[in-house]
């Protein structure tokens, strides 16, 4: 595959609910998982743009659907708010799975979803759940597991085997990655590659 070079990014908006999401336009690849996991943290990182999404230590940062445009509108990239974190403000927890799913669902021009796990923990309940859900609503998903920085090499492959384990029953394997070291950015833009540059799948 080609280097993707990043010339232009752009916020273009910022989504509570339906009503705000903006017009369609170049295909999208949204970005799910755990409350901090570092969902914004790996879209700066594979734009190599450090403030592009907004980022925090504490859990909850994004609440809403955030959409970025990229050269000119050839690919998108939608940062959701994490899932299963405590003291998200209680309305935003109870509209969370209405505003992720409601997109997640009826975004046609939606191509795939990464669902980023800790590679430090263990899957959880949240985690099944929105697996099985996106099986079931039958989008194509890619598991990555992040923040292979802060572990040794071989308490990753220890922890890289869990993962295998876990989410087989889900079809899938998973990627690695950091987002302070840039492991793993190759590979997942080559995983990518297909959602954004290739013509949409014709067969509905
Ligand atoms: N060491 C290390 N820290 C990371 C990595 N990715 C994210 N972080 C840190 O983890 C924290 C959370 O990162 P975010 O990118 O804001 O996480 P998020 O999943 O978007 O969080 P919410 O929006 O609250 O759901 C921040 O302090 C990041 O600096 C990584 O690959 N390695
Ligand atoms: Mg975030």
């Amino acid at each position: 595959m080609n280097k993707i070079i990043i010339k232009q990014a752009e916020f273009i908006a910022g989504a509570p609910n339906r009503r705000a999401w903006p017009p369609s336009g170049g295909p999208e690849v949204a970005f799910v998982g755990r409350s901090n996991v570092g969902k914004s943290s790996l879209i700066n990182r594979l734009v190599m743009r450090k403030k592009l999404v907004r980022t925090s230590s504490r859990p909850g940062c994004t609440q809403q659907i955030n959409f970025f445009s990229f050269n000119s509108d050839a690919f998108r990239f939608i940062d959701l708010p994490g899932y299963g974190f405590a003291r998200v403000p209680w309305a935003l927890k109870k509209s969370w799975p209405d505003m992720i799913a409601d997109y997640l669902r009826e975004r046609e021009t939606l191509r795939g979803v990464v669902i980023i796990f800790d590679v430090r923990r263990e899957i959880n309940q949240d985690d099944k759940a929105i697996l099985v859900w996106l099986r079931k609503i039958a989008a194509p998903f890619l598991p990555v597991l992040t923040k292979t920085d802060k572990v040794s090499r071989g308490q990753m492959m220890k922890n890289f085997r869990e993962w295998q384990k876990s989410l087989a029953p889900y079809g899938t394997e998973p990627l690695l990655f950091s987002s302070v070291n840039g492991e793993g950015m190759e590979k997942l833009w080559e995983a990518l590659a297909p959602w954004l540059f290739s013509a949409p799948d014709s067969g509905g």
